[in-house]
């Protein structure tokens, strides 16, 4: 297997920390060219984007979630990454899609209709060109506030995203806060209970040696 990267990218990131998390070994390639990804990489792949994994049959699997799953099902030990009982895996599934959509979503619709490396490119994977909306850098900002608020209430009753162990959801909101703050959205001084979780999550081994 080989898992094509984008080196600080946030969606790239959720898998290689998962890796980490399960210390599943694996071969990874950085196809990234600066802003955008290398030509041979994406005239390779329906999907466009990262992260994609090869399997050894030479199929392609994309979408972090749907590649995480697929690992998980390999290598099922330890088992707590998407729960073990049908509750703790929807709340997992839960928020962390919601992590995704409202989180890291909200923070790539604000760079990538502010900044000049993504012009013509508003949107990734793209095979035509897409022109950036700037009125979406305000309405992004104001989705990924109501999401650290969401994350602030939840994480005020919660050690972790999704219950009380470290679980995918807590790997997508990671990403999706540290993504931020690299975007120049640094997390509000009173979100003290998603201040505390962050600090906690960040000094894992996996999340440590992953730097987003
Ligand atoms: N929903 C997808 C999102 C993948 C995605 O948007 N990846 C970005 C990097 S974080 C990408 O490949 N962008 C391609 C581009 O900008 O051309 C997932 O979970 O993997």
């Amino acid at each position: 297997m080989k898992l094509y990267v984008w080196t600080l990218a946030p969606n790239p990131r959720r898998v290689l920390i998962f890796l980490g998390e399960k210390s599943i070994p694996m071969t990874v390639e950085d196809v990234g060219d600066g802003a955008r990804l290398k030509p041979e990489f994406l005239a390779r792949s329906v999907h466009r984007r990262v992260p994609l994994l090869e399997l050894d049959d030479g199929s392609l699997l994309g979408e972090a979630a749907a590649i995480c799953r697929y690992l998980e099902a390999l290598y099922p030990n330890p088992p707590l990454m998407f729960g073990n009982t049908p509750k703790q895996a929807a709340l997992i599934d839960m928020w962390e899609r919601k992590s995704e959509g409202e989180g890291v979503f909200a923070v790539a619709e604000v760079f990538r209709n502010k900044l000049s490396a993504f012009e013509g490119r508003a949107l990734g994977g793209y095979r035509t060109e897409l022109p950036q909306i700037p009125a979406l850098v305000d309405r992004g900002k104001r989705r990924f506030q109501e999401f650290v608020e969401t994350l602030e209430q939840q994480l005020a009753e919660q050690l972790f995203v999704a219950g009380d162990s470290f679980s995918m959801a807590d790997i997508t909101a990671l990403c999706a806060i540290d993504f931020a703050k690299r975007s120049r959205m640094p997390l509000p001084e009173n979100c003290v209970n998603v201040a505390r979780w962050h600090a906690q999550v960040s000094s894992r081994p996996s999340v440590a040696g992953c730097a987003g």
